[in-house]
């Protein structure tokens, strides 16, 4: 019989992290269920994505892992897809560690290692640094040191 594992995720900014937990859930069957949060449920989340749903969605799709690519609106989904695509394994990264135990009823529940040191966050606040208004307010502070550097010479 086909084993089938799904998993959950906003994948904003696609990354390694996000590669390595596809490519580690497909290793565990033989077809892999991503469920990509829309823009609407990224707001219940309180996440601000960079990246629109439908290309993070596209992107996703497009991940040699992955076999079936779908929405994720709301919280109480997950019950409803391990019974419609007759899910083997739910998994997750481990920050969600034992979040999802009430799905054991269904199916097996797996919470996968983080890949360390990256995430959409830290890719953000990287892209911050380099955002123009930020190298704006970076050349305002210096010529306020420069000034006050002027006076004491
Ligand atoms: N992840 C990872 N390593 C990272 C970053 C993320 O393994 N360095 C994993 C997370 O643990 C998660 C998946 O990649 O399992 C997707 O991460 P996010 O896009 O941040 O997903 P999140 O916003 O946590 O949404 O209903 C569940 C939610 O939709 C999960």
């Amino acid at each position: 019989m086909k084993k089938t594992v799904i998993t959950y995720g906003t994948f904003d900014l696609f990354h390694i992290g996000h590669l390595n937990l596809l490519n580690n859930l497909k290793s565990l069957g033989d077809e892999l269920i991503v469920a990509v949060s829309t823009d609407e449920f990224n707001t219940l989340k309180g996440k601000k994505t960079i990246v629109p749903f439908e290309d993070r969605i596209e992107i996703v799709r497009n991940i040699k892992s992955v076999d079936l690519a779908i929405p994720e609106s709301d919280w109480q989904q997950k019950e409803k897809n391990i019974k419609e695509f007759n899910v083997s394994i739910f998994g997750m990264g481990h920050d969600w560690q034992n979040k999802f135990n009430d799905l054991k009823v269904f199916c097996e529940v797996i919470y996968l290692p983080r890949t360390e040191d990256v995430s959409s966050t830290s890719l953000k606040q990287k892209l911050k640094i380099l955002d123009r208004s930020h190298i704006t307010d970076l050349k305002h502070t210096l010529d306020l040191i420069s000034s006050i550097v002027e006076r004491f010479e």
